[in-house]
């Protein structure tokens, strides 16, 4: 297994997809509420203006009211810097979302492999540490899908690795990397031996939802209403954005899930 705790991997450009107003369709567990539509707008505006700010340049696709929750584009796919994987989403309602990202995935990849049913993947499970890919085997990520990711990033000198997990929706629901060792845990992640060479931040449970936070080029996005982790990754050394995130929160969609970054 390779680390690479010492070298940042920055980021240059983002893809994210506006919210449809067929979002209060999502799929969720939440039970907050159903999502306000102008208010999820408001806020996905300033998660882009965020992005910008981490010096990311931002491309904007269209909402998909077919799709409820298309904006979560980070499950649709990975991209990685060597090649760009998309996935086989696990959630039946979510699959058709991976065509619709294709095009905007092919304009920046020269190479674009494809996890392929019955194996699927939704990339919310997939942590990355330099060159070395953390999948969770989640409700929907199967390890017929982590074993074929796994070995297209082995085809391109990268290299993957499973994580049993049992409670959290997606790996990422309760883990962020946040480069040069930092590594925010939660829930059932806490205690696994795998993290154990990881400079910790352990996330409580009433706090559970700011455990998916993003580190870009030496900001860390942070969900806003949750001061202990800002101020827990304060003293790690970055800079924190803060971003509400109310409206993603009740259809269980949290930061990461709302771009994907390459
Ligand atoms: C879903 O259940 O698929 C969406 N409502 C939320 C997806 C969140 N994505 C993520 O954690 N990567």
């Amino acid at each position: 297994m390779t680390t690479q705790f010492d070298i940042p991997h920055y980021f240059k450009k983002a893809i994210v997809r506006r919210p449809c107003e067929n979002m209060v369709q999502g799929l969720t567990e939440a039970d907050m509420g159903s999502p306000d539509f102008d208010l999820a707008c408001q806020q996905h505006e300033d998660y882009v203006e965020a992005l910008k700010e981490c010096n990311l340049e931002v491309t904007e696709l269209d909402a998909l009211n077919d799709y409820p929750d298309s904006c979560f584009v980070e499950d649709a796919a990975l991209l990685t810097p060597k090649c760009a994987i998309l996935m086989h989403p696990g959630a039946a309602s979510r699959q058709g979302e991976v065509a619709h990202i294709e095009a905007a995935v092919c304009d920046s990849y020269d190479h674009v492999e494809r996890i392929t049913a019955p194996g699927t993947v939704e990339a919310g499970d997939i942590m990355m540490v330099g060159s070395h890919y953390y999948i969770g085997l989640s409700d929907r990520t199967n390890s017929i899908g982590a074993a074929q990711l796994i070995n297209i990033l082995e085809r391109y000198g990268l290299s993957g690795e499973v994580v049993e997990m049992s409670e959290m929706l997606h790996l990422k629901t309760g883990l962020s990397y946040l480069e040069n060792g930092h590594l925010l845990v939660c829930g059932e992640f806490v205690s696994k031996q795998q993290f154990s060479g990881f400079k910790r931040a352990q996330v409580s449970m009433q706090d559970s939802y700011s455990a998916n936070s993003v580190w870009i080029n030496d900001t860390v996005l942070v969900p806003a209403g949750f001061a202990s982790t800002s101020s827990a990754i304060e003293s790690m050394g970055y800079k924190v954005r803060e971003v509400a995130m109310t409206e993603f929160q009740k259809l269980d969609g949290g930061l990461s899930c709302l771009s994907l970054r390459f």
